[in-house]
């Protein structure tokens, strides 16, 4: 029983298509709408940027009234809140990142509304943080003091332990896109951060499939590291076709062995018994405004999947086959196992 897993999106995962060559060819759906459409599709968790639950420049009153009313609407949908993230890269003060922006004022801006993303996040009993830094990086490597920016991502954390004393952070670390280099590219980065803050045990990861990809390096590798550690919180599992911009793809469409491996070390792990199962993943541009949903579906749908297929492996072979290092043999059974084919 205590086996089952939950599922998590964000709303924008059930978005217009837009594309950095093309507008938007669906409408995009009003936030309620999509709140609606997460228990139909088997979810029962909810992912939050701050300005997600309401305007980042709103005062506090405004502010605390618009939370109460998102609230209600969670609630009434019977919907738990994952985590919230302060969205630190579409403000003009962002432009030259967050925390590692050069200028002293636009810093404190993404203090600021890295507290008030816990804020919100309190009001909607959640307790759980997860910070992708979009903008801390460069374009060019002369723009930045890149030691100084690392020292100014652990204030940063810092400053969010320290503001609340049970928040948990997760970073979500992504090697390239918007930024041509990020100063924290991959997960070994960021919990070797988060090792040197204030309260190391309230710092963890965040892992997306597709950012593991983007960095060379294996998500099921890089969730048993974090695993590991006691450091994975959350994950985004999706696909990611080589090396291009970060794609989003359906949970297992692209390589569908690299998928069982990831839910192989989840549920070794048990992660049902750790964290939500987050999948960001993104519709097609080609996708009719009927069938908006269908990739939220289909991943979740992979997932119980090849759920099954890890659950019926057979793990005396497995571990005779280690044990007399025929690997050859494990390759065939495996693969052989992934099509549904029986027999050793
Ligand atoms: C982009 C990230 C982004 C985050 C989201 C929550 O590449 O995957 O979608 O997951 O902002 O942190
Ligand atoms: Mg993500």
């Amino acid at each position: 029983m205590a086996k089952k897993y939950r599922f998590s999106f964000g709303p924008w995962n059930i978005s217009p298509g837009a594309d950095p060559f093309g507008p938007p060819v669906r409408a995009e759906l009003p936030f309620a709408r999509k709140v609606r459409m997460y228990r139909k599709l088997g979810f029962t968790h909810i992912q939050l940027h701050d300005d997600d639950v309401v305007p980042a420049d709103w005062d506090a009153r405004q502010t605390q009234r618009g939370v109460a009313k998102v609230k209600k609407l969670l609630d009434s949908e019977g919907l738990t809140v994952e985590f919230v993230a302060p969205r630190l890269w579409e403000d003009p003060r962002t432009i030259d990142g967050a925390f590692t922006a050069n200028r002293p004022a636009d810093r404190r801006y993404a203090r600021d509304r890295s507290r008030r993303a816990i804020d919100i996040a309190r009001m909607l009993d959640c307790d759980f943080i997860v910070l992708w830094p979009a903008r801390e990086g460069t374009y060019i490597r002369e723009a930045k003091d890149a030691q100084a920016a690392i020292g100014r991502m652990v204030d940063a954390v810092n400053d969010m332990l320290a503001y609340d004393e049970s928040i948990r952070i997760a970073g979500e670390m992504k090697p390239n896109e918007p930024m041509d280099q990020a100063y924290c590219p991959t997960v070994g980065h960021f919990m070797g951060l988060a090792y040197r803050t204030s309260d190391p045990d309230r710092v963890g990861v965040l892992i997306e499939s597709a950012h593991s990809i983007l960095a060379g390096l294996d998500p099921a590798d890089d969730m048993a590291y974090a695993l590991w550690h006691g450091k994975l919180w959350s994950v985004h599992l999706n696909d990611q076709n080589g090396l291009k911009y970060d794609q989003d793809k359906t949970f297992g469409s692209v390589d569908l062995r690299r998928a069982f491996n990831q839910v192989w070390v989840l549920d070794r792990a048990k992660f049902y018994d750790i964290g939500v199962v987050g999948l960001d993943v993104k519709a097609m541009r080609t996708t009719k405004p009927a069938h908006q949903t269908k990739h939220l579906a289909n991943s979740l749908a992979m997932f119980n999947f090849l759920l099954e297929r890890v659950r019926s492996v057979d793990e005396e072979l497995v571990d005779s086959l280690r044990r007399s290092r025929d690997y050859e043999e494990l390759d065939r059974y495996i693969l052989g196992h992934l099509m549904g084919k029986s027999g050793k």
